[in-house]
């Protein structure tokens, strides 16, 4: 059954290696299923969000096209769903000053992504954007009025502030933005490192080990799930005193949509090294057919950036509209269209 009124808002920065599986199970597989259940759901390729450390013009090009793909060949319908890149709607950088000027800075300092991302530089030389990213954040959704926000567990803290921004701006104004809810997996919504189950799986973490990259191929697959920790002891268990085989069984849940309890079952008695085996061709039967949809897509750069076109008018004019709306209530002058 679809929900009347509920408007889906999500985005994915285009860093790094590229998505990874704890993306897919904490963020892209939702995603596509909010498609059935949703009659219209955003879905953005955050660029100007990949923009807050230090980048490489030619792969921040390139990294919107593959991210484009990915989620196409993930099951995102570019028909069905508005799938388009960000720095494509104007709006969302003009609605991010207006939210600027109404945050502060001692929420945007409490920020743990801002903390984390931020450490081992120089107070006074961490980028800016860094510290402003979650206002951009908070404009992207509020900018088409969204009501719903798959995001993973890391993103609690922003959808927070989001959160606060839109109740800020409407007492202040009127009525204008509905107050969005984050909409968390209750499973894999963290997908941890392959190599430290104590740091989440990171696209830009540097360390190639320690995701399950999508495009990984199938050697490497089961050679990095092979080598991945697991904790001192040798039966298969959930739980706080075994992060890592938590982990790896949160990561076969998310593959399979089976639950833990089940596949627990299923491994009964059996140690490591078989959990290993089925949880790599677990993934694989994932990837597989995911990648070989996202060669054919790549292989055709006019029709890709042809749908990101589209996607873009269309998410242009719901923008335009809201944006309007912002400009009459906070007093500045509406051009006209
Ligand atoms: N480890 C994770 N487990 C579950 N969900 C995750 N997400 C990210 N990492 C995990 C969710 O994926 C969506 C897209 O993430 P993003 O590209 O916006 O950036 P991020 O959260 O900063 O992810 P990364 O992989 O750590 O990227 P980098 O290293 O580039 O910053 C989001 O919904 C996120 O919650």
């Amino acid at each position: 059954m679809r929900t009347a009124m509920a408007r889906v808002f999500s985005g994915v920065q285009p860093t790094g290696e590229g998505p990874h599986i704890g993306n897919y199970i904490g963020a892209f597989r939702h995603w596509v299923d909010l498609q059935k259940t949703h009659e219209e759901c955003f879905y953005c390729v955050v660029d100007l969000h990949a923009m807050t450390l230090p980048w490489d013009p030619k792969a921040l090009k390139e990294g919107v096209r593959r991210t484009a793909a990915t989620l196409i060949a993930t099951g995102i319908d570019p028909e069905r769903s508005v799938l388009f890149v960000q720095s494509d709607v104007a709006e969302h950088t003009q609605l991010t000053w207006v939210l600027t000027c109404l945050a502060r800075m001692g929420e945007l300092e409490r920020m743990t992504q801002f903390k984390e991302k931020g450490r081992g530089n120089e107070r006074d030389s961490v980028p800016a954007g860094l510290l402003a990213y979650p206002l951009l954040m908070a404009a992207d959704v509020l900018v088409y009025r969204a009501t719903h926000v798959p995001v993973g567990e890391d993103q609690r803290q922003h959808l927070e502030l989001m959160r606060d921004l839109a109740i800020r701006f409407n007492s202040r104004f009127g009525d204008t933005f509905p107050v969005p809810d984050a909409v968390i997996g209750r499973q894999g919504a963290r997908i941890m490192s392959l190599d430290d189950p104590t740091q989440k799986m990171s696209k830009s973490s540097g360390r190639p080990a320690s995701t399950l990259g999508m495009l990984d191929p199938p050697n490497v697959v089961r050679k990095k799930i092979a080598r991945a920790v697991t904790d001192s002891g040798r039966e298969v268990r959930y739980g706080q005193d075994s992060p890592a085989v938590s982990n790896l069984l949160d990561i076969f849940s998310g593959v399979t949509g089976r639950s833990v309890a089940e596949l627990m079952a299923d491994l009964e008695g059996q140690g490591y090294a078989p959990l290993k085996a089925a949880l790599a061709e677990a993934v694989l039967a994932v990837l597989t057919p995911f990648q070989a949809r996202y060669t054919e897509l790549m292989g055709d750069p006019a029709q890709l950036d042809e749908l990101l076109d589209r996607g873009a008018k269309r998410a242009q004019s719901f923008a335009a509209d809201t944006f309007r709306e912002v400009r009459e209530r906070i007093g500045l002058r509406v051009p006209p269209r």
